[in-house]
């Protein structure tokens, strides 16, 4: 029988587990990320665990916390710096770019496997490598030589035909899968990328296409890597790195999802979350303050040199801002090199560090009730940094024209105003310099070098194992959909993530301020903390503070109608209880405050039972929820969590 991509890259990495739905396999990790806003908490794990030495290719990403305001950030580069050169990590200064954009320039391979403290991870999934994001501890433990474990998925194959027209690109591609499958009820898939139309993408098209499946909540993107995955790499100095790797003609897969490349128009997802998708012309005329250009989805050299060419020899609209951010040195310097730097600069554009930037709330906000148009992947409410924006997701082209006009455009009228359509693919060569690294230094040298802690760098808290029963009371009761950026916001809070102590003051500060003060009122009284959620819980970042902050306030457990895949992976490392109703209409029968009791959950967790009660003590009311849980999950959950159960020898 045929075999589809994912299946290959398995086979070659799979240490255990059976191949079949639904199940735990371990597999084999062969490539490690990690960026600063989580790879100090990832970091303070790996030191814990005993680690000597990294075990798997690793490298470390300055690039989401590079606005320094205070010397809490530089403390973290200075701390993570460290940490590389003594245990044997490649460590990328700031100024070299976006995690995502340089591992795809620099190191990402065809049929190996990544994992990313980072939830775009998979963006090099456009050059065929099988590429996961997960919790901080998960990477740390991949780092020292472990396994990752995942839910062998089901595997939906985008059927790609056709080619696109002009003014529409790679942006709008995911935009037409996410307005398709949404950002939720995808746990446990991922999305394979094949058909003819597939060829007349290059690996930046598939990468941006790959890195904002992300909001789908897929596990990954896969895309196969062949003649143009060859030339991407050649360009990079790299064709040794090439292997061929397409799904067999005959291969079988759990869905199809069709895509006619020939007939995608120009999309725009409207606030606040990335499926809300319509077509650009429904929504045009819309003033904008503010657009944004970069981050991971849309910052390649062609990205920039489209916007590039539509604002050359223009100058933008009076009333608009516009800030771009280079996704790598390699790209600003590749842009520079073919006359787009200068383009966009007398265009009245503010070029921004080659970081995340803007993309995650900690710079360029936009003004009160502001719109903004960004070509990043997520537009959730308040995470631009300020909390009444309008934030609109679409491509460069989109933007550009956003840009000149002041209003949301369509970018195929450009036509009407002389700019001609130009496609934009590879340059000619890319101005490659890898002095942004540093490289490993050798083992007998690694030993004398010193780990840095400044005064912002914190133990990471550990919890106690699992009581007999838990005694609680709903801390907090919140809808679908919310983000880990709901419950531990990013943008000015980023200094604080090597600080859980301090970060947790800020848990779900977007959504009710006071939970703070309530939860540690509980914890005083005796009382553990437990959430109530709906559906889709703890979507987006990969952020492990969403899990380890409510875990240091005293969250034992999260009530979920279903819980986002990394998310669930974090709460059980840090001892949190992860349940869902067995029957979802028992969310309207819980509310804020109400006292609960779970009388039987250890022994429940330890005898593997998939059910377990839940007794609300308003009206003596018996709720039951699900425990599903693998027989990893449920050691790890007795013991307080993956770190307390590996520091007693439990793996
Ligand atoms: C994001 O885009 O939300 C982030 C910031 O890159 C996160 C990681 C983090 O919270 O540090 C992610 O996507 O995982
Ligand atoms: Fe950085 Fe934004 Fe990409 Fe996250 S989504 S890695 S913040 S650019």
């Amino acid at each position: 029988m045929g075999k589809n991509l994912f299946q290959k890259i398995i086979e070659s990495h799979l240490v255990s587990g059976k191949m079949e739905k639904g199940e735990e396999i371990a597999i084999k990790v062969d490539q490690t990320l990690i960026q600063d806003a989580t790879g100090t908490t990832a970091c303070l794990e790996f030191e814990s665990l005993g680690f000597r030495e990294v075990k798997s290719f690793a490298v470390i990403y300055i690039d989401h916390n590079t606005v320094q305001i205070g010397f809490e950030n530089m403390d973290d580069h200075k701390y993570l710096q460290s940490v590389a050169e003594r245990f044997g990590i490649i460590f990328s200064k700031p100024g070299n770019g976006i995690c995502h954009q340089v591992h795809l320039e620099r190191f990402a391979k065809p049929g190996t496997i990544l994992i990313g403290s980072d939830s775009h991870t998979p963006t090099a999934g456009g050059i065929g490598a099988l590429a996961i994001g997960a919790g901080g501890l998960d990477v740390a433990i991949a780092m020292g030589g472990g396994p990752f474990y995942l839910t062998y998925p089901k595997v939906i194959k985008v059927d790609l035909k056709g080619e696109l027209p002009p003014w529409v690109s790679a942006k709008d591609v995911i935009l037409k899968v996410l307005s398709i499958i949404t950002t939720k009820g995808n746990v446990g898939c991922i999305l394979e990328y094949g058909g003819e139309g597939v060829k007349s993408l290059s690996v930046p098209d598939r990468a941006t296409i790959a890195n904002m499946g992300a909001e789908t909540g897929v596990t990954t993107s896969l895309f196969p890597s062949d003649e143009v995955t060859l030339e991407f790499l050649r360009k990079q100095g790299r064709e040794g790195d090439w292997i061929p790797l397409e799904a067999d003609e005959d291969a079988k897969y759990d869905g199809v999802i069709e895509i006619n490349l020939s007939e995608l128009e120009p999309l725009i997802a409207c606030p606040h979350s990335p499926d809300n998708v319509k077509p650009v012309r429904e929504v045009e005329g819309i003033k904008v303050d503010q657009v944004a250009i970069g981050s991971c989805t849309n910052s390649s050299y062609r990205d920039l040199m489209t916007v590039a060419h539509i604002l050359s020899g223009r100058v933008i609209h009076k009333d608009v801002q516009l800030g771009i951010t280079p996704g790598s040195k390699q790209v600003l310097l590749t842009v520079e090199r073919d006359g787009g730097l200068s383009a966009m600069i007398r265009a009245g554009a503010r070029i921004l560090e080659a970081t995340c930037n803007f993309c995650i709330g900690n710079s360029f906000s936009p003004c009160s009730n502001g719109v903004s148009l960004r070509t990043s992947n997520r537009n959730f409410k308040g995470r631009s940094g300020t909390p009444n924006a309008l934030v609109y997701l679409a491509s460069p082209e989109t933007a550009a024209a956003a840009a000149l006009t002041g209003r949301i455009t369509d970018p195929r009228r450009l036509e009407d105003i002389g700019i001609s359509y130009r496609r934009f693919s590879l340059p000619s060569s890319f101005v490659i310099d890898d002095s942004g690294f540093i490289f490993p230094l050798p083992r007998e040298e690694r030993e004398k070098v010193e780990i840095y802690r400044g005064p912002n760098i914190k133990p990471i808290p550990i919890k106690n194992e699992l009581k007999s029963s838990i005694r609680g009371v709903i801390a907090i009761k919140v809808g679908d959909k919310i983000t880990t950026d709901h419950i531990t916001p990013a943008g000015g809070y980023l200094k604080l993530r090597s600080n859980i102590p301090e970060y947790s003051k800020h848990v779900f500060e977007p959504i009710d301020p006071t939970f703070y003060e309530r939860a540690l009122r509980n914890r005083e009284k005796g009382l553990a903390n437990v959430i109530l959620a709906g559906e889709s819980y703890g979507q987006g970042s990969s952020r492990e503070h969403a899990a380890l902050c409510p875990m240091f306030l005293g969250v034992e457990a999260v009530i979920a109608k279903s819980i986002e895949r990394i998310h669930l992976s974090n709460l059980i490392n840090f001892g949190i209880v992860p349940l869902t109703l067995a029957d979802p209409q028992d969310y309207d029968e819980l509310e804020e405050g109400d006292e609960v009791i779970l009388p039987s959950i250890r022994k429940d967790i330890e005898e593997g039972r998939e059910l377990t009660k839940l007794l609300r003590i308003r009206g003596n009311r018996e709720i039951t929820l699900r425990l599903n849980l693998t027989e990893r999950q449920r050691r790890a959950l007795l013991e307080g969590g993956v770190l307390p159960l590996i520091s007693k020898g439990g793996v």
